[in-house]
């Protein structure tokens, strides 16, 4: 059996903001959450990870936070917070709160009073640098805004760091004070019971800026182990750091037991499939099923006797699933989002699924840049503009990976603005919700929603899913994933076709019974299968 509760359980991501309005002003809230955690309880998810919830000037939409300790009153209030707690833990399900310890709001105390006062005790918080040849220390980037990482602070003189936003100010890990003034805010959230932390660009905290070396710093993983043991060493806790520059061996390092760090990582290399490698994230080449295949693969190689993987398609960064790796219309919508299901729940890890993925909800294009709110698709639209791309060009790209797609309000009904708010929504939501919505999924005997349920009840309860073998199975065509997961005499295979076309696929000559598929009926007798539009099947082999 499994030895953790999130080696059997499935998260489920909530963008705060776009979940549920409880009192009409068009913004998602803590009220608003506990009024939908009967849905997903019977969803059957183990724990809800919430995108930050903090008091926040919402540069960037909390992922700037000025007051960890308090929640930002557009979310609601602690008691909330505490009732949020309480009645998901009713349910069988935990919180998993958003740890951005990267970097602080501007507006954060902490910077605030390093501002004011250069003997500031909090100071040293924060990275300083004086003017090297009268200008910036070097020629750092900050990603979100363009132009120099680096502001001037007058009246010091000095330069401070922000690699985010100007608003999100770089923190200084190598002060220890530093780090125990975090540790003892992670406590204050642990102490109140939650279940874990996703910690937001984990692989930067060790950055040394001066040598430019902004991810996998020297000190990295000692922090991590540190962390580890002042905080939650002694309990059941998930902790998930997200680490876009990691590979399978980073993702070991970090999740191997032995090292006292982290339960496991968010690792994108699946995700450069439709991407130029090295390239920028918005030039985008066609998917390829062959690429992404690979780097689950390897993922599920490396990380196989010892460490954890988490498996995801979306989150609230990232195209929606089925717009990316899928089909958004006809039929084909409802078979590609269940062969994504179907596809990543069977690998070996904990699962994420986005808030919206379980009723396959869809990107949602617009024609206007006013009509963007994502500070990072917006500053990419002035390049885009600035290198001399049409306004349609520059459009059709953000269209592409804008993260506004993903954070479209959740489609709850057909009612005025999906059920979300009664109000005016703070980002429109999708027209296709008068179609694509849960009321509409829940009415449906076979639904999206349906699939899931019935995989997250799987993993659950089979230690196959949770610690079974894998291995892939070769000489399949490019677009089709074949693999098979063992623990003793039981195997599991699970097969899919990442394609609108039929495909002939060779399995091990079995018999077979089914335990979730997206057709009515699946191959009882295996060997060469003819599989049909994005068909997928998850079937025990028969002993
Ligand atoms: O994102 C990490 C990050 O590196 C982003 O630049 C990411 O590459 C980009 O958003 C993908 O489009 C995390 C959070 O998930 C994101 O929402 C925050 O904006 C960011 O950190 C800063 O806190
Ligand atoms: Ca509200």
């Amino acid at each position: 059996m499994s030895q953790h509760w999130w080696q059997s359980a499935v998260v489920y991501q909530i963008y705060p903001r776009s979940f549920q309005d409880s009192n009409g002003d068009g913004i998602g809230d803590l009220p608003g959450i506990i009024s939908r955690l009967d849905y997903l309880q019977k969803l059957g998810v183990g724990a809800i990870w919430l995108s930050p919830v903090y008091q926040s000037p919402n540069a960037d939409n909390g992922y700037d936070i000025s007051d960890y300790q308090a929640i930002n009153p557009e979310y609601g209030t602690m008691a909330d917070m505490d009732r949020l707690i309480a009645e998901a833990k009713r349910r069988g399900i935990r919180v998993v709160m958003d740890l951005v310890v990267n970097h602080t709001s501007d507006e954060h105390a902490w910077f605030v009073n390093a501002r004011a006062d250069q003997a500031s005790p909090t100071r040293d918080y924060y990275v300083w640098s004086d003017p090297v040849d009268g200008h910036e220390p070097n020629d750092l980037t900050s990603g979100f805004i363009g132009g120099s990482a680096w502001e001037k602070d007058e009246p010091s003189g000095q330069y401070f760091l922000h690699l985010f936003s100007a608003k999100q100010i770089d923190l200084n890990w190598q002060n220890p004070k530093l780090r125990q003034a975090i540790y003892d805010m992670m406590n204050f959230w642990i102490d109140k019971g939650i279940g874990g932390f996703r910690m937001d660009v984990i692989d930067m905290i060790g950055k040394e800026p001066f040598k430019k070396r902004l991810v996998n710093g020297t000190h990295l993983h000692d922090y991590l182990h540190e962390m580890n043991r002042q905080t939650w060493a002694d309990r059941d806790f998930l902790t998930v750091g997200e680490a876009w520059s990691a590979g399978p061996k980073d993702a070991l390092q970090y999740s191997n037991p032995a090292n006292q760090e982290l339960s496991m990582i968010f690792q994108f290399g699946h995700l450069w499939a439709d991407r130029k490698v090295g390239g920028e994230k918005w030039e985008t080449t066609p998917l390829s099923v062959k690429r992404l295949k690979q780097a689950l693969y390897d993922c599920q190689r490396v990380l196989g006797q010892q460490g954890w993987n988490s498996l995801f398609w979306n989150n609230h960064d990232l195209p929606r699933a089925v717009s990316r790796f899928g089909a958004t219309t006809g039929p084909n919508r409802e078979l590609s989002a269940k062969m994504l299901a179907i596809t990543l729940h069977g690998l070996k890890g904990t699962p994420y699924l986005y808030q919206g993925e379980e009723i396959g909800m869809t990107d949602c294009p617009v024609n206007k840049i006013e009509q963007v709110n994502d500070v990072e698709a917006r500053t990419i639209y002035r390049q885009l503009r600035d290198r001399g791309e049409s306004e349609s060009a520059a459009m059709a790209k953000l269209n592409r990976f804008s993260r506004d797609n993903a954070r479209t309000p959740m489609q709850w009904d057909t009612s005025a603005n999906a059920g979300f708010s009664t109000g005016q929504p703070w980002l429109a939501v999708n027209p296709n919700y008068t179609q694509i919505n849960v009321q509409a999924t829940l009415a449906e005997s076979d639904s999206i929603f349906n699939t899931y349920q019935q995989l997250i009840k799987l993993r659950r309860t089979n230690p196959v899913l949770q610690t079974g073998t894998f291995a892939a199975i070769e000489g399949v065509p490019d677009t089709v994933f074949a693999y098979t997961r063992t623990l003793a005499d039981q195997t599991w295979l699970i097969c899919s076709n990442f394609s609108a076309e039929p495909v002939e696929v060779r399995l091990p000559a079995r018999s077979a019974h089914r335990l979730v598929g997206n057709y009515p009926d699946y191959p009882q007798q295996l060997g060469t299968v003819k599989l049909r539009p994005y068909e997928a099947f998850m079937v025990a082999l028969d002993v």
